[in-house]
């Protein structure tokens, strides 16, 4: 995929993702402001971002497991009356990164038809190099991008609303923030970052490395959650919220297209059981699509450059019962 260079879309390949031994590494986040209670800038970036509802525009692509977090968020903080949602069209081969197909979006808050994401970003920073990724969270009062940062974008949404829309559980207690922190850690490197390395990276021994680490990964999350219903314990965190995405795209998808093929998911008892369970969390398989993620996945403008043809299985069966309620503490 291309990328804007001083503000102008170019297909070369510069912010490349790959580092010296062939494996897939991303690239930072350009914009990483943060939408607050009151507007006071924490903790980065520009103030002046205070949440109020209807003033935000979540950028989102139903394949993308980045900006599924985001998606699930909005759901689960019930901001869906809150920050609108606009999903992009899947990639176009010659196309300029995610686009709103031939007629255009008029992007909220300005009088811009836009062709492509890319768009969204120079009307806010009309020089930029950057990436254009999906989750991108726009601001219709600024007209600025806030932040294309998913794990930043999960955080805001978690309690900067808190008061607008109706109570729900903070994901990220105060008090866990270190653990939650920790594990972020461990399945961001193994799994997040590693199911793309297994099918993205370009060496034999990179991928050798990515797959033998995730395997190991996911080997302790099956043990830890066969003695605990979550992965810290028994309170639903942002930490399962962050495997998820990864979790229901590894039989249909990762499996298959990024060569991580030693064990599906439905072989491990516990993390099968599991991801049934978050699955089935109140507006959850509503936001998880899996035909569109697989469409998104393995189109030909897909990250992988699969042949188009989209693999027809396996049996959707996340919605039979779980059991993980017999490890409530
Ligand atoms: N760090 C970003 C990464 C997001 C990301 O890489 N999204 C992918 C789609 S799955 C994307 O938009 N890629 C386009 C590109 O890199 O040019 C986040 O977590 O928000």
């Amino acid at each position: 995929m291309g990328h804007l260079l001083d503000g102008a879309w170019t297909d070369e390949e510069f912010l490349v993702e790959l580092d010296d031994a062939g494996t897939y590494t991303k690239q930072p986040s350009k914009f990483r402001n943060w939408i607050t209670a009151d507007g006071s800038a924490a903790p980065m970036g520009e103030a002046g971002f205070k949440a109020e509802a209807g003033r935000y525009v979540l950028y989102a692509a139903v394949s993308c497991p980045w900006a599924h977090r985001a998606v699930l968020y909005r759901v689960l903080k019930k901001l869906e009356e809150i920050v609108d949602l606009v999903d992009t069209n899947e990639q176009e081969i010659g196309g300029q990164g995610w686009g709103f197909g031939p007629s255009g979006h008029r992007v909220p808050g300005t009088e811009h038809n836009a062709r492509w994401l890319h768009e969204v970003y120079t009307l806010s920073d009309p020089e930029c190099t950057t990436r254009v990724t999906v989750p991108t969270l726009w601001d219709k009062k600024t007209q600025t991008v806030v932040s294309n940062e998913s794990s930043e974008i999960i955080r805001m949404f978690d309690t900067a609303f808190e008061g607008i829309a109706p109570p729900t559980p903070v994901l990220c207690p105060d008090d866990m923030r270190d653990e939650i922190d920790a594990i972020n850690t461990f399945v961001l490197e193994s799994i997040n970052n590693g199911v793309n390395r297994c099918g993205r990276s370009i060496t034999q021994e990179a991928y050798d490395n990515a797959f033998e680490k995730l395997f190991e990964a996911l080997d302790a999350l099956e043990e830890r959650l066969g003695h605990q219903r979550y992965l810290l314990g028994d309170r639903l965190t942002e930490a399962d919220w962050r495997l998820y995405p990864n979790l229901i795209r590894f039989d249909p998808i990762y499996y298959i297209g990024y060569r991580c093929n030693l064990r599906r998911i439905a072989d491990y008892p516990n993390l099968s059981n599991y991801l049934r369970e978050l699955y089935q969390v109140p507006g959850i398989a509503e936001v998880s699509d899996i035909e569109n993620m697989k469409a998104g996945s393995f189109g030909k403008a897909g990250p992988i450059g699969w042949d188009g043809i989209i693999p027809r299985g396996p049996e959707n069966t996340l919605m039979q019962p779980h059991d993980r309620d017999k490890l409530a503490a």
